[in-house]
């Protein structure tokens, strides 16, 4: 079912595990100031309720994590380089030679057991000066001081680096602004335009990335990330279908843009009819055909589209919210639970933008309880955890079945971290537990919980221990 060299690993961002926020020269991020979550208030300074500012301190025991992810057999790792420790306002000419230094120590380490890295540029931790000094991806700047990030990061690891990705959830933006493009302006004062604005440029500097990529190193595999919620309609009502449609355009305008290289028609029609003007500058659009050489993508859920508005509310989901599918179970976080919306997202990206595929985040986020064994060592018995990633894996094995090409696939938080919506230890998504708790307390010590075991079935095994597991 799954191909020879199929890419099987965990994924994780630099601002949810690392900690050290402010060691060896590192600058300040926006989630440095964002000790609720993506709701959350702002703070001025960071402040000591932000567990981020810990994390599980990957940054002292990358070693130990690193052997454990190893001991799974993992074959990749997703991981995000924080922008602010190699540039730490993010408008320097020359980067933090400290920070630089830390990432080279990790990739040691991934070399060491043969893991391949995939590496995300910019993982929602935008400079917090960027943010407070431009208004993040508003100004048109962003793109020089984002490509000079990048092509620092190309030309330092680029001899272990292959696969890069150059914004997580890229059309997260347009509900998380402050997050997702470090725009310091209150979302409630930025118009549609200011926002596709700020989409335009990110969009640039993407194709750019593609393009400098390519020059440095023609080996180099270069893809888009976008959060993939399928949005179902409703009813079978035709105004159902159309809304649910335009919906889903909202967020494939980002492939459309990164996989063929132009805005597409029903994106043009919707800034027309909403007085949205995109300024281009001279070249943009020559730009934009740099396309991408893989999708990448998070999926945790779908959600339904009504055309009625009695019907039309809003449940509880990534970011991006819908409205909820009466024939689905939800997580203890209200994500609903659909392992067959991912077969389905599969198939749809390969059959609109015949790109390769990567499924670089998925897992359930749940309250995990630490036991001891019988033979006297501490784990979680997560076999809820076990039935979700089985599930959502027999889905990608039907897509690939279906003809799909899918190069891998990444489970989110593959060792606990904080969380990035609510930002609390206790929506954990991994194979190893962390003893941290919401108030900051415990010992940092690591646990492989049961699916830490199951996943190493899986991989040993390519998958085909799943096929074992089919209800
Ligand atoms: C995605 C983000 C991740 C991650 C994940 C799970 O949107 O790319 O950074 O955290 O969702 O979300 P949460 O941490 O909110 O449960």
């Amino acid at each position: 079912m799954f191909p020879e060299n199929f890419l099987w690993g965990g994924a994780v961002a630099a601002n949810q595990y690392e900690g050290a926020y402010n060691e060896d020269g590192k600058g300040l991020s926006i989630q440095d100031v964002l000790p609720h979550g993506v709701r959350g208030a702002r703070t001025k300074e960071p402040t000591p309720d932000n567990l981020k500012l810990k994390g599980i301190d990957f940054y002292h025991r990358y070693k130990e994590d690193i052997a454990l992810l190893a001991g799974m057999g993992f074959k990749v790792f997703r991981l995000s380089i924080a922008w602010s420790r190699i540039f730490p306002r993010g408008d320097e000419e020359e980067p933090n030679e400290a920070g630089l230094a830390f990432y080279d120590r990790v990739f040691d380490e991934l070399e060491k057991y043969g893991i391949e890295p995939l590496v995300t540029i910019s993982h929602y931790e935008t400079p917090l000066y960027l943010a407070e000094h431009y208004d993040g991806w508003r100004d048109r700047r962003m793109i020089h001081f984002y490509l000079r990030y990048a092509k620092t990061l190309f030309e330092r690891y680029g001899h272990r680096v292959r696969y890069w990705l150059t914004f997580n959830e890229i059309n997260s933006i347009l509900e998380s602004p402050f997050m997702s493009g470090g725009i310091n302006t209150p979302a409630d004062q930025l118009t549609e335009s200011d926002l596709y604005q700020a989409i335009h440029h990110e969009l640039v500097a993407s194709a750019l990335t593609v393009k400098m990529a390519h020059e440095i190193n023609p080996d180099f595999r270069v893809g888009c990330m976008v959060l993939s919620m399928p949005v179902y309609p409703l009813t079978p009502s035709p105004d159902d279908v159309i809304a649910a449609m335009e919906q889903n355009r909202k967020n494939e305008m980002f492939l459309e843009v990164h996989a063929r290289g132009a805005y597409p028609g029903y994106a043009k029609r919707y800034f027309r009819e909403h007085g949205i003007r995109i300024r281009f500058a001279p070249g943009d659009e020559e730009a934009l055909k740099n396309t991408v050489d893989f999708i990448s993508f998070s999926y945790y859920m779908s959600v339904c589209a009504t055309a009625d508005p009695a019907k039309n509310i809003r449940g509880e989901g990534n970011l991006l919210g819908g409205v909820p599918n009466p024939c689905l179970k939800a997580s203890d976080w209200g994500w609903q639970i659909d392992p067959k919306g991912l077969r389905y997202t599969l198939n749809e990206f390969w059959d609109k933008f015949r790109k390769p595929l990567f499924v670089v985040e998925n897992g359930l986020g749940a309250v995990d309880r630490l036991i001891t064994g019988e033979d006297g060592t501490k784990t979680v018995e997560d076999d809820y955890r076990i039935g979700y990633l089985r599930d959502h894996l027999l889905q990608v094995g039907e897509a690939i079945e279906d003809g799909v090409p899918v190069i891998g696939y990444t489970s989110w938080g593959c060792i606990d971290l904080v969380s990035a919506s609510t930002a609390q230890m206790s929506k954990r998504y991994g194979f190893i537990y962390v003893d941290r708790n919401d108030d900051g307390s415990g010992t940092l010590e690591r646990y492989p919980k049961k699916s830490y075991f199951w996943y190493k079935e899986v991989i040993r095994t390519n998958g085909e221990s799943l096929c074992e597991q089919k209800n």
